[in-house]
C-alpha cells in the first residue's frame, strides 16, 4: 500500500463545463493510490471499498508513452499539433480550423489499429483483470480513446458507466488509462467519493421508473427517465454538495491505469495545460467471459454509434 496520497497544493481553479469546482477541503480531495504488487484480496477489499483503484505504475512507461507518440503521429495530418513538435508531446496548434471530421476519421482508425487493440490487450492489463475477477476476461470491442485540448469547453459530465451498459453485468469494470502524464491540471477523471453506493441506488430508481419501457428502451442510457446525454449532471459542484461528499483528483502518470465499478460517478475537469498539453486517455471495459455482455457493445467505437 503506498501510505501518502501524493497530495500537494494546488494553484488552479478546477472547473467543468463552466462550473467551478469548489475547492475546499470538504469539496475535494485526493485520490489514494494502490501498488498493483499487493495482494489481490487487499486490492479486491480496496476495490469494494473505493469504487476505485489508482493502480501506480502497472504498465511500462515507455510503452505507454509510444502509444502516445504513435497516435499523434496519426493525427498530425489534421494540424490538431503545433508545427515543428514532436508528436509525443502532444502539444495543440491552437489552430481551431482543422476539421473535427478529418480528426473524427482519425479516431475511428485509431480505434481499429492493430497497434492500439495490442494496447489494450497488453498482458499487464488483462492479467489484472483476470486475477481481480478470479476467471477468464473479456475485453468489450468498443473502446475509447480520447483527446482533450486546453481550455476546450466541453468535459465528460458526472456519470457511472452501467448507465451506457445495461445490457450486461453490473460486473463489468473501466479502465481509464492515462496515455502520457496527466497531472491535475490536464483534466484527468474526478471520482466522486464513495459515490458507487449513491450510484448502486440511482440505478435501482431508474430500474424502478424504467420498467413498462420496451426492452430497448429499458437499457438505453437516453430513454424518457435520463438527460439527453446519460449522464447525472454537469454541475459537479452542486453533486458534491448534495452528496456531502468530494472530488478526488489525481496527478496520474504514465504508466497508471485506474479502474472503477460501472456505479463509481466521475467525471473531467478542463484542461487548464498553459503550455498546450493535450490531454489523452482510452478507457476500455472487462468483464468477465462467463457473465452477461452487453451486445451493443461487439462493434468498434463510432462517431454515430448512439452508444
Ligand atoms: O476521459 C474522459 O473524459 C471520460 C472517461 C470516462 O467516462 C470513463 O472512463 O468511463
Amino acid at each position: 500500500m503506498f501510505l501518502d496520497t501524493l497530495a500537494r497544493p494546488l494553484n488552479v481553479a478546477l472547473s467543468s463545463n463552466g462550473f467551478a469546482l469548489d475547492m475546499s477541503p470538504e469539496r475535494l480531495g485526493w485520490l489514494t493510490p494502490s501498488d498493483p504488487h499487493d495482494t489481490i484480496a487487499q486490492l479486491r477489499d480496496q476495490f469494494q471499498a473505493q469504487g476505485y483503484l489508482w493502480l501506480k505504475s502497472l504498465l511500462p512507461r515507455a510503452k505507454v508513452l509510444e502509444m502516445r507518440r504513435r497516435y499523434f503521429a496519426a493525427m498530425q495530418e489534421t494540424g490538431l499539433l503545433k508545427p515543428g513538435t514532436d508528436p509525443i508531446d502532444g502539444i495543440y496548434s491552437g489552430d481551431e480550423t482543422p476539421k473535427q471530421g478529418h480528426i473524427n476519421k482519425i479516431m475511428a482508425e485509431i480505434v481499429r489499429r492493430a497497434d492500439y487493440e495490442a494496447f489494450c490487450f497488453s498482458d499487464e492489463v488483462w492479467r489484472f483483470f483476470e486475477s481481480l475477477l478470479a476467471g477468464a476476461v473479456y475485453l468489450h470491442k468498443r473502446k475509447l480513446v480520447r483527446h482533450v485540448v486546453p481550455y476546450a469547453t466541453a468535459a465528460t459530465g458526472a456519470h457511472y458507466d452501467l448507465t451506457y451498459l445495461r445490457g450486461g453485468t453490473d460486473t463489468v469494470c473501466t479502465a481509464w488509462i492515462p496515455i502520457g502524464d496527466t497531472p491535475v491540471e490536464l483534466g484527468g477523471l474526478v471520482y466522486l467519493e464513495g459515490s458507487d453506493k449513491f450510484g448502486r441506488e440511482q440505478e435501482a430508481e431508474f430500474s424502478r421508473k424504467n420498467a413498462d419501457l420496451s426492452p430497448e428502451d429499458r437499457i438505453s442510457a437516453y430513454n424518457k427517465n435520463m438527460t439527453t446525454t446519460g449522464w447525472l449532471t454537469k454541475d459537479l459542484p452542486m453533486l458534491a454538495n448534495r452528496l456531502n461528499s468530494r472530488w478526488l483528483v489525481a496527478d496520474y502518470e504514465a504508466g497508471d491505469m485506474m479502474i472503477h465499478s460501472a456505479y463509481m460517478i466521475h467525471a473531467a475537469t478542463t484542461n487548464l495545460s498553459d503550455s498546450g498539453v493535450i490531454r489523452l486517455s482510452t478507457d476500455i471495459r472487462y468483464q468477465r467471459i462467463r457473465d452477461e455482455i452487453d451486445a451493443r457493445w461487439n462493434e468498434h467505437w463510432s462517431l454515430d454509434d448512439m452508444l
